[in-house]
């Protein structure tokens, strides 16, 4: 069977952040047909969307899966769901959020799923644990390396992002 590298931006602003964020880790380490490669480190970012709500844990890791993208998507979601994340307002508040960010090179714009992430490219709290892990990794669509998106954005966002980056 076919394998391929994929990465999932994970994050946590409800209860304990950190725990939340080790057990969806080790959720997909231990789903079948996924390996996890690496993990990045930990950062704290203010949330973004939403401003009324608490700050986020965030990270990414890389696997190597067998699974098709719908396959990891609904792996993706189930885990969520057994960490009984309730999103009661979109872009509110979550115990755990799994996005696929990047699947190998493919592009997929179907309504339940867009890959690359359609915001990935715009989001510090994704691009930084993601150009840790996957720097020279290319945007199959931007046709740019995540490394020189972070730049981009760092350079586009004069603010100073208050990201911290925290002991796993
Ligand atoms: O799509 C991810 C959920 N999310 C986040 C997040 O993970 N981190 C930060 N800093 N802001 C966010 N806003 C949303 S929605």
């Amino acid at each position: 069977m076919n394998s391929e590298t994929a990465y999932i931006g994970l994050g946590s602003n409800l209860g304990d952040r950190k725990k939340y964020l080790t057990c969806a880790i080790d959720m997909l380490c231990n789903t079948a047909g996924v390996r996890v490669r690496s993990r990045s480190s930990l950062y704290e970012t203010k949330p973004v969307g939403l401003a009324e709500q608490p700050d986020f844990l965030n990270c990414a890791v890389e696997l190597e899966t067998e699974l098709e993208p719908y396959d990891l998507l609904k792996a993706c979601m189930d885990i969520e769901q057994r960490l009984q994340r309730k999103r009661v307002i979109r872009w509110g508040p979550r115990t755990v959020d799994l996005d696929i960010l990047l699947y190998g090179d493919m592009q997929i714009e179907q309504p339940d799923l867009t890959i690359p992430h359609p915001r990935m490219h715009e989001r510090e709290f994704a691009l930084l644990p993601l150009s840790e892990i996957a720097p020279r990794r290319v945007h199959p669509k931007l046709k740019t390396t995540i490394e020189e998106l972070y730049k981009q954005i760092l350079r586009s966002d004069g603010e100073i992002s208050g990201i911290v980056k925290i002991e796993w």
